[in-house]
């Protein structure tokens, strides 16, 4: 019997080691610790103030272009010399790629590096920029570069230039049949139709003014009677034409988000109701959205970080959803989002 002691010991021992790796798996399992999710931060950028969030897709990574306020101000007024670019393949993980374009490569241009974005076309980037033109009002400046990165170089000359402040907040889509639309505009929404070469636009059809009615864009504080003000974010998603904007309210000083929708790239359009309220926010607000993944999110800008103002803005970005019938439900300011996962 005495020589059965240690193997029956042994035995016993191996058991009770089976038994604590099985409870320890259990927990494991129950706890789901095997998964580590990971989570991004709002503001997403904070090494510098930024605003005017534009993503833009293109092959496996999200490219978001930004204004940038800069920390000294001039005239206690927006103060915004370049464009940045920032990049991320999971939303979590983010890198800077600095000032991709700026008001020094714009000969003509003075200051108010203003809201920007970006399209590929035929293996070229465009990038439609709001800048104050020497001696002038508003215009629509395009860089061009052969990466998503920069450095875009400037056309040369504004492509639109109407010589009133109108021109500002560009929105490019180009739609399934190739047609490029270039929407725009504060206090009235315009657009022109962009010719394939993305650096002219047809002539012939000019700078078309979308009606500003309350059927389309509500009534609101701005100066058309509607609450559209700036931002428009133009994009399709299952047949329906989105333009999300930025949005003054009756009675409330801050901008929300709303958006509206029509069946056609040229309206008319629809009221669909406010996407982000003012809450929490800034003066402005200004709207970007992107499919990245399997994910729609929501790129807006508050004033969240350190040191936070009207004129020291900072990106954020929301994860939404869409309902069945392609309305979208008020979304909130956020702490943050889960990283993306494929
Ligand atoms: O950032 C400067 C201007 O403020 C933008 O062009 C507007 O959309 C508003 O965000």
């Amino acid at each position: 019997m005495r020589r059965f002691i240690p193997t029956i010991l042994l035995l016993i021992l191996l058991v009770i080691t089976i038994m604590i790796g099985k409870k320890a798996q259990d927990i494991r399992e129950n706890t789901n610790m095997s998964e580590t999710k990971m989570f991004g931060e709002n503001p997403i950028i904070k090494t510098i103030y930024t605003a005017d969030p534009a993503p833009m897709v293109y092959g496996d990574t999200l490219y978001l272009y930004t204004t940038h306020d800069e920390d000294e101000l001039v005239n206690d007024f927006y103060t915004m010399n370049d464009w940045r670019c920032f990049s991320t393949k999971d939303m979590v993980n983010w890198e800077d790629h600095g000032a991709i374009f700026s008001l020094d490569d714009i000969a003509w241009a003075d200051s108010r590096a203003w809201a920007p974005q970006a399209v590929e076309r035929n293996g070229k980037f465009y990038l439609y920029c709001p800048v104050h033109k020497i001696n002038g009002g508003m215009a629509i400046a395009v860089g061009i570069s052969d990466s998503p990165t920069g450095p875009f170089k400037d056309l040369g000359y504004p492509l639109v230039d109407e010589g009133d402040w109108n021109d500002i907040d560009p929105t490019v889509f180009i739609d399934d049949d190739g047609q490029a639309y270039l929407y725009f505009g504060n206090p009235e929404l315009r657009y022109v139709l962009l010719n394939e070469d993305m650096i002219t636009y047809n002539q012939e059809v000019g700078i078309v003014k979308v009606p500003m009615t309350e059927e389309a864009f509500a009534k609101g504080s701005h100066d058309t009677g509607t609450s559209y003000g700036e931002g428009p974010w133009f994009y399709k998603r299952n047949d329906l034409y989105y333009m999300v904007y930025a949005a003054f309210a009756v009675g409330k000083q801050n901008e929300h988000l709303a958006y509206s929708t029509s069946t056609s790239p040229t309206g008319p359009w629809k009221y669909g109701g406010v996407l982000m309220t003012e809450e929490g926010g800034v003066f402005t607000n200004h709207p970007g959205i992107a499919d990245f993944k399997g994910h729609s999110y929501l790129f807006y800008h508050t004033g969240d970080l350190p040191g936070g103002s009207l004129f020291h803005r900072s990106v954020c970005v929301a994860e939404f959803t869409y309902n069945e019938d392609g309305t979208i439900d008020t979304i909130e300011k956020c702490k943050g989002i889960e990283k993306a996962t494929f």
